[in-house]
């Protein structure tokens, strides 16, 4: 718990709003992206309506989209697995990217520590290193999502 207390701090700390980030004009944009991802209609998300309608080719980059929306991982998404990972994620990339100064898609731990909203070093350097479970020294975009994705979600 005091673990999860921390993520979620470290997300706050960097700037994040979490679920609470998109505006109510973003939320309903999502809603209807997520009505043209329903190919048949019925209301949900299968991993074929998805694999029809996705703006993405590549099939190991969709199936591991539609798996990390598909929260409970029941096999569908539903309009509100959609809706709070399009919120988390796209404010996810936003701090990414403001942090990747030299825009390669890379935030390299200096990058992390120089760009971040937090003025402690030493706090984002141990943040840094808890989100690089690798430890490579950098984060990819994915990867960093990956992370961040599940401390958004600790409650
Ligand atoms: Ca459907
Ligand atoms: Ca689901
Ligand atoms: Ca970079």
């Amino acid at each position: 718990m005091q673990n999860n207390y921390n993520h979620q701090y470290f997300l706050q700390l960097l700037g994040a709003k979490g679920r609470n980030a998109a505006t109510a004009e973003q939320t309903s944009q999502y809603k209807q992206i997520f009505k043209r991802l329903d190919a048949d209609g019925d209301g949900k998300v299968s991993l074929q309506d998805y694999f029809e309608r996705s703006r993405f080719n590549d099939p190991v980059k969709i199936r591991g989209i539609f798996n990390a929306t598909d929260r409970n991982g029941d096999g569908v998404i539903t309009e509100e697995e959609y809706v709070e990972n399009r919120t988390i994620t796209d404010e996810a990339k936003e701090i990414f990217n403001r942090m990747d100064e030299n825009g390669d898609g890379v935030v390299t731990e200096k990058e992390f520590v120089d760009n971040s909203n937090i003025a402690d070093k030493d706090l984002a350097r141990q943040i840094f290193k808890e989100l690089d479970m690798l430890d490579e020294g950098q984060l990819s975009l994915p990867r960093y999502l990956r992370g961040w994705g599940n401390w958004a979600r600790e409650d």
